[in-house]
């Protein structure tokens, strides 16, 4: 048998279709031709800058939507959207955020919700990057528990009139559209809101220092009156969001091996060339037992990615398994990205190294989208059958 490819060490990818293969290729070639040489400086200023013209490019490039059916989307399989969500977070967290939130949240929550008239006005230009969108379901003081939301939304005539506040929603300030979460009589349901309502409004938060190639936002909702049609028919219930955070869920499990992937092989440059003692750093035994130690890392969650998604492909994919994905993989990528930057020292905390932007952005993953505790106490509760949440 042929030697372990230090890339892949367990050949995952060998399990690959060619299609599957092709997306692959297709998303690391843009990713390392357009995405790569900027993020540092995108990273650094806080910020995309151009909003529009990424959204353009990934709509070109086909990842928006990309596993949706009809209406503009791509249809392609799981496993296909998640190695695209695994080829951008290599880059970045915020950049498959970007493309997460507009497809796997606000898109998918149409998709699944929303009239025909719905998909029909905002799907095509949503897969297109010609329209951005945005989901917003955390507020201040609900965020693991969203079933607390304080947004209310009443009827007034046939119209619905909202109010409440939206907090750390990705795009928020950028989006033609925002997907938002409230409390009606009826239960939660979701509501079609086009930004340029009276009465909506979004600033941008500053100061993260954490997923910064990316912009996060608060959503305020002052009386916005809508007509009735602006209400998803299908949402029922916290089940409805729910299902949506499993679709972006499902894609940072891909994402997160990706990010490890990138940490790891970083490293693995670095320890090949970096001289200390008048011998490559690699060649100490206490980096050698790093480097293993991430090698498996990055094998084990690409491998539970691609069962995760086989099962989905199946339609075998509880939502369990995607809180088992989420769980293992992001604090794989922690310990990855961790280890990686202490492996490139000095120059591990400078963004002329991808390390360290990394590690800070996997904070903001192990948050968002249920946190670590979160996911654990799903996990427990599939096994056990007692639920620990409260
Ligand atoms: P609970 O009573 O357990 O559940 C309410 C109903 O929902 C069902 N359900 C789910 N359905 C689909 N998918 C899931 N993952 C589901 N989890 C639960 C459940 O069966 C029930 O249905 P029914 O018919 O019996 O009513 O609800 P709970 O209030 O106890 O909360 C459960 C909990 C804590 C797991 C849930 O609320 C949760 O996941 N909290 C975390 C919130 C979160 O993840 N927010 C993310 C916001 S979006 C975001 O972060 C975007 S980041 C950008 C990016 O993605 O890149
Ligand atoms: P809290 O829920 O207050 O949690 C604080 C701590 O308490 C955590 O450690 C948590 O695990 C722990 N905790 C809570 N409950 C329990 C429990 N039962 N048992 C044990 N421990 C518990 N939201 C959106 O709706 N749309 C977006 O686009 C979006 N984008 C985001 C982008 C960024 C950069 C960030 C940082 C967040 C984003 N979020 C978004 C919000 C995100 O989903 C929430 O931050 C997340 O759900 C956690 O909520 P919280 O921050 O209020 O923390």
């Amino acid at each position: 048998a042929a030697a372990p490819d230090p890339l892949d060490f367990l050949a995952v990818d060998a399990e690959l279709s060619d299609t599957e293969r092709d997306v692959r290729d297709a998303v690391r070639d843009f990713s390392h031709r357009e995405l790569l040489p900027n993020v540092a400086d995108w990273f650094e200023a806080g910020t995309i800058p151009d909003p529009r013209g990424l959204a353009k490019a990934f709509g070109d490039l086909g990842v928006l939507g990309m596993h949706l059916e009809g209406y503009g989307c791509g249809g392609s399989s799981a496993v296909a959207y998640g190695l695209a969500c695994r080829e951008l977070e290599a880059v970045d967290s915020g950049l498959r955020s970007f493309v997460s939130v507009q497809g796997s949240l606000a898109m998918a929550a149409i998709h699944k919700f929303g009239s025909e008239e719905h998909k029909n006005e905002w799907l095509p230009k949503m897969a297109a990057g010609e329209a951005i969108g945005c989901f917003g379901l955390t507020e201040p003081d609900s965020g693991s528990d969203p079933g607390s939301m304080r947004t209310r939304a009443r009827k007034e005539g046939s119209d619905w009139i909202l109010n409440g506040t939206k907090m750390w929603i990705t795009n928020g300030s950028v989006a033609d559209v925002a997907v938002v979460w409230a409390a009606t009589e009826d239960g939660i349901r979701g509501f079609v809101v086009p930004t340029d309502t009276p009465g909506f409004s979004a600033n941008v938060i500053h100061k993260k220092l954490s997923l910064r190639a990316s912009i996060t936002s608060e959503l305020v909702l002052e009386e916005v009156r809508l007509p009735a049609d602006a209400l998803t028919p299908e949402s029922k219930g916290l089940g409805s969001p729910l299902s949506c955070l499993n679709e972006a869920r499902y894609g940072i499990v891909w994402g997160a091996a990706g990010a490890a992937r990138a940490c790891y092989e970083a490293a693995l440059d670095y320890s090949k060339t970096r001289e200390q003692f008048g011998q490559a750093i690699g060649g100490f035994q206490l980096t050698q037992r790093k480097l293993a130690d991430m090698v498996v890392d990055v094998n084990h969650a690409n491998m539970a990615a691609l069962r995760i998604g086989r099962l989905k492909d199946e339609g075998n994919c509880h939502h369990n398994h995607v809180s088992f994905g989420k769980f293992a993989n992001v604090a794989a990528a922690q310990r990855v990205a961790r280890t990686a930057r202490g492996i490139h020292g000095a120059n591990g905390i400078t963004l002329e190294y991808p390390v360290m932007r990394h590690m800070v952005n996997l904070e903001t993953v192990a948050t968002y989208e249920g946190t670590e505790e979160i996911h654990a106490l799903s996990i427990g509760q599939s096994v056990t059958g007692i639920s620990a949440f409260r």
